[in-house]
């Protein structure tokens, strides 16, 4: 009997096509290839650094099907671990050996994960608009679509620029250059104008269709507090990141002022993160993304700690999360009971082309498809065709001058 297969090479590739994206590359001496996404926003270069310096190297000669082993070993073996860059590195490499693992078996990953719980996923995506009106056209437009849940962000008066609207067709907040674009933010104004563009959209939309808000990281326990309970009678599927939660014990404050279910965590990157949020059944959906928070093998683990506190796990999905990650945030909600919902944005109609992926969006509803492994396959003459070129999120200032979160 040959013994196992080894790993023989380990590549970055970073690409633009219609947005930087940083992948992963593992082949194996057998001639199986697995891609993973390693993309984070703004950051790209410091985890292409990482895995080309430090991760790639480690990983030659290494048995592809020892999963957990190789998570476990780049995970421990940082002495300096966790962090963004660290645990986004290690998940590019995890989604990589998932789909290696899948192609070995023939099979696609969901069915590794012990096979499907649902039938398909359901997603929200988003709706924007700098007036209430253009808003509710949005609304109109996505339910068309066949989605049966939409994140709604609208302009805020007296703001020129807001979180989650764009100027043009669709949005992207990462902006081309290496100096960060300056926006000015007004939580007061926020706080004044939104409780009354969700009761609008919720006239609107009628009582079932399941409406989201993104309150992007900006406020105070006590302003998102206030929030909370002013948008309860917009029956919200949730409210997200009302603060950026980096101190866990703040949420209790919001918990007892609403009953509004909230969302966090897209960017945390590791599940003890997670720990109090969930284990005091502070937050209702965990939202880490399968990229930035160690790949598969960590959000599995999520997930079961999160079910035993009835937490759902409801990865972040914006065009950012690339179409590889997309593929293996799918295979684990299928596969996953305590699933609460998709979050799918869409992506630039160049990424469609360089990442052909079997996974499919229908009528609202996300599916993996049945191809082996995570089932998306990189053109890489074609993503040779857009090169990288730097882009950052903005960063935001109050009317004083000061700096606040984006
Ligand atoms: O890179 C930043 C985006 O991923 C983030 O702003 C999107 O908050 C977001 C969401 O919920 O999709
Ligand atoms: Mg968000």
């Amino acid at each position: 009997m040959s013994g196992p297969d080894r790993i023989v090479a380990a590549e970055v590739l970073l690409t633009s096509p219609g947005r930087n994206y940083l992948t992963l590359k593992i082949t194996t001496a057998e001639g199986v290839t697995g891609w993973g996404d390693a993309t984070l926003n703004g950051r790209e270069l410091a985890v292409a650094a990482y895995l080309r310096e430090h991760l790639c190297p480690q990983l030659l000669g290494r048995d592809p099907a020892r999963i957990e082993d190789t998570w476990q070993y780049l995970y421990r073996g940082a002495y300096w671990r966790r962090g963004p860059v660290t645990m986004t590195a290690v998940g590019a490499v995890d989604l990589a050996l998932w789909d290696i693992k899948g192609k070995a078996a023939g099979l696609p990953v969901y069915q590794l994960l012990g096979g499907a719980v649902r039938d398909r996923v359901r997603a929200y995506t988003h709706a924007t608009g700098w007036e209430t009106g253009q808003l509710c056209d949005a609304v109109d437009a996505v339910r068309e679509r066949g989605f049966t849940a939409v994140r709604v962000q609208s302009g805020v008066p007296g703001l020129d620029s807001v979180y989650g609207v764009g100027r043009g067709p669709g949005y992207e907040p990462a902006a081309r250059g290496t100096v960060p674009a300056e926006e000015v933010w007004d939580t007061a104004a926020y706080l004044r104008h939104v409780p009354g563009v969700l009761a609008e959209v919720r006239a609107h939309a009628g009582p079932e269709l399941a409406l989201l808000h993104d309150a992007h990281h900006r406020l105070t326990p006590i302003e998102a507090a206030r929030l909370g309970k002013a948008l309860e009678p917009a029956d919200l599927y949730w409210l997200e990141d009302v603060t950026p939660a980096e101190n866990p014990d703040v949420l209790r404050r919001v918990r007892a002022h609403t009953t509004v279910p909230l969302a966090i965590g897209e960017v945390f990157s590791t599940l003890w993160e997670f720990q109090q949020l969930i284990t005091e059944q502070l937050i209702d959906h965990a939202r880490a993304a399968v990229t930035h928070a160690g790949g598969i093998s960590a959000l599995r683990r999520l997930a079961v700690l999160a079910d035993v506190w009835q937490v759902k796990v409801s990865p972040h999905g914006p065009s950012d999360v690339s179409p590889i990650a997309m593929a293996a945030g799918l295979h684990l909600a299928l596969a996953t009971p305590n699933h609460g919902i998709a979050e799918y944005m869409g992506y630039p109609e160049p990424a469609h082309e360089v990442f052909r992926h079997a996974w499919t969006c229908t009528d609202g509803h996300l599916h993996p498809g049945d191809a082996p492994g995570l089932g998306v396959d990189v053109d890489e003459a074609l993503a040779a065709r857009y090169p990288y070129e730097p882009a950052l999120l903005p960063v935001a200032r109050r009317r004083d001058g000061s700096m606040t979160d984006w």
